[in-house]
């Protein structure tokens, strides 16, 4: 099982999206295992975009980032980091795919609704960026046993 970080963006939680996209993950069958609200902080912003930080957005992205609360979420399954990348579609709402749900709810390429993690190590980093110890829970869920086939030990 995989958890990866997803943060519904400032213009997500603005536009009132908030239910609409968790019901996305929980209609596909993924488990949120933790959830805040939360306003970045610059630091906090700048240590996750690190890695753009010499990209002509960074400073536009960074200033989008802080500039109202967001939803985090931390989000289990197998192969949860792929499949939520998928879900959101590609990066610009000007060109991500119908059903996707930045091709769905966006058209903007600067205000692209939601973050996923993008590799398992990213998602362990970022994790542990936006949660503290304890605020991931591990729980199992009444509907487990028919979201994965577990007929052969392992979810499926
Ligand atoms: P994130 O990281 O937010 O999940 O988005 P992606 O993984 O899909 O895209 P990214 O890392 O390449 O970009 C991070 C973030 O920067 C914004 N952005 C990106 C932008 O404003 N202008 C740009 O030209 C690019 C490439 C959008 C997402």
């Amino acid at each position: 099982m995989e958890t990866t970080l997803i943060i519904l963006k400032p213009d997500a939680v603005q536009r009132g999206l908030m239910g609409r996209i968790i019901s996305r993950f929980e209609d596909k069958g993924l488990q949120i295992v933790g959830s805040k609200m939360m306003q970045i902080s610059q630091d906090l912003a700048a240590t996750h975009y690190e890695a753009h930080k010499e990209r002509p957005f960074y400073k536009g992205l960074v200033s989008f980032m802080t500039s109202s609360p967001v939803l985090v979420l931390a989000i289990r399954g197998n192969d949860a980091i792929a499949i939520s990348r998928k879900m959101m579609g590609a990066t610009f709402g000007s060109k991500a795919e119908p059903g996707t749900i930045r091709g769905d709810f966006g058209v903007s390429n600067s205000f692209n609704l939601i973050h996923g993690s993008d590799s398992p190590e990213a998602a362990e980093r970022e994790l542990s960026l936006f949660f503290k110890q304890g605020e991931v829970l591990s729980f199992e869920r009444a509907c487990d046993a028919w979201v994965y086939d577990m007929s052969g030990g392992k979810p499926e």
